[in-house]
């Protein structure tokens, strides 16, 4: 039984400050924003000018109210503006902003981490997830003493040359996976593999005996839209690289404290030899870590011989703020509502594109979320590419003018934050069921 027929009122929605603003940010600016998956590529057009956050919503310098679910894509679980991660800052502010010198406040954020991720003894910070990622494969390639990284198509692990190979995320979305001015050289000791096929990462270790110093994976890709592991898939690469010799590394810098308080390895009971964190442990300030063991970490400067280093890393802001974010994802764990209200918008969504009609899949773990234009599940970067996603930019723009920001690519996963609630989750269903309606047109 269908639901009825939705308003068909196609909302006046213009964005004029947002567009001269936009212009004005295109002078000075490449693309007028500061990186590309904020730019609407995918989806055309140009992107509302934010003026404020609050909660679950966004607030653009035309006046629109949005509910959010970038979440800044990822960071801000808690919402814009937790009081908790405020009051953080406003008591850290004072002390001031960066020393160069080391606090014990760092020491702490790394406990707390080590505490909650299986897989950490010891971490690094850095200061955004790319270099996290950069990091972690030369620590893999620096104990191991061999060359060549497995990563998967449609996984992003940030722009560093090697692993702009087969990219997700943005790169995808304006079509330069393999973006010029990455050379040759640069990505010559990198593997690709389709992510969910652990056959070819087996092929791969046969065709380089002793070569392969890590397997490199977003254990839930979130890049390509949500992409879930296959069963079993997790724990056959850990079974192969502890065959081989080789690290396995999981980039949860999108899944770190956002599926549990352990992140993907806690949730599948999967523990890599290195984790890549970001967003989160910033509450919303640039901070990402790498980690592992102390028998692998030891090898990083100055403790040992693999250099890495950066100047704000470890900012004392950017620590206040994500000592602040895990301080209540540990003590008031939001991981059952948020599974309980990203459900019920998993149920909405699908319900919605069935009365409309519309090939769909519905691909959710925990909080995130992506709705597919395409028929039967995602598993890889092929089936991801077979989108429709001219019918997600249609639907897209629907959703922007009637008050909902989602992600602005099909390669791209949704956030629920603990700010949201049942009646955002509905408004958001119902504000879908017409947008897919347009969409189908
Ligand atoms: P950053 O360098 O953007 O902090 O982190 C890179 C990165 C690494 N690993 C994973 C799994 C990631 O998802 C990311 C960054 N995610 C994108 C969104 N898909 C950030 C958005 C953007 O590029 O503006």
């Amino acid at each position: 039984m269908s639901s009825p027929t939705p308003a068909r009122s196609k909302p006046e929605y213009s964005l004029p400050k947002s567009k001269a603003a936009f212009e004005r940010a295109c002078r000075t600016i490449p693309g007028g924003v500061n990186s590309p998956a904020r730019a609407f590529g995918a989806v055309g057009g140009e992107p509302p000018f934010i003026a404020r956050a609050a909660g679950p919503f966004l607030y653009d310098i035309d006046d629109h109210k949005y509910i959010d679910y970038i979440g800044s894509w990822g960071p801000m679980i808690l919402g814009h503006g937790h009081p908790a991660v405020e009051r953080a800052l406003l008591n850290a502010i004072p002390l001031g902003t960066s020393y160069g010198a080391p606090t014990e406040r760092e020491a702490e954020i790394a406990k707390a981490v080590a505490h909650a991720v299986p897989s950490i003894e010891m971490a690094r910070w850095v200061s955004s997830g790319t270099e996290a990622a950069m990091s972690a494969v030369r620590v893999a390639r620096g104990v191991t003493g061999r060359s060549k990284i497995v990563k998967m198509a449609g996984c992003y692990h940030g722009h560093v040359d090697a692993l702009l190979v087969q990219a997700g995320s943005s790169a995808t979305t304006l079509g330069t996976p393999n973006s010029p001015g990455v050379t040759a050289g640069a990505t010559a000791d990198t593997l690709l593999c389709p992510f969910n096929d652990s056959e070819a990462v087996s092929r791969l270790f046969e065709a380089n005996p002793g070569a392969i110093a890590a397997v490199l994976v977003e254990p839930v890709a979130g890049n390509m839209g949500l992409v879930p592991p296959r069963p079993g898939y997790l724990q056959s690469l850990r079974d192969i690289t502890q065959k081989e010799g080789a690290l396995l590394v999981f980039d949860e810098v999108m899944t770190g404290f956002r599926l549990s308080y352990g992140g993907a390895q806690s949730l599948y009971g999967v523990v890599p030899d290195l984790t890549v964190l970001g967003k989160i442990i910033g509450g919303g300030l640039p901070a990402a870590a790498y980690g592992g063991s102390q028998s692998v970490m030891q090898a990083v400067s100055p403790a040992g011989p693999i250099f890495q280093a950066g100047t704000l890393s470890g900012n004392p802001l950017a620590v206040a703020a994500g000592l602040a974010t895990l301080k209540i994802l540990r003590e008031e764990p939001p991981y059952e509502r948020l599974e309980s209200l990203t459900e019920r918008l998993e149920h909405g969504l699908i319900k919605a594109a069935v009365d409309a009609r519309v090939p769909h899949v519905v691909q959710r773990v925990g909080s995130m979320i992506t709705l597919f234009f395409h028929e039967g599940p995602v598993w890889n970067y092929a089936d991801a590419k077979a989108c429709d996603t001219r019918r997600f930019a249609r639907f897209f723009w629907e959703l922007l003018a009637r008050g909902v920001y989602w992600p602005c690519s099909q390669f791209e996963a949704a956030f629920v934050s603990s700010a949201h609630d049942e009646d955002l989750i509905d408004q958001t269903i119902a504000v879908a069921a017409e947008a897919i309606r347009f969409a189908a047109e």
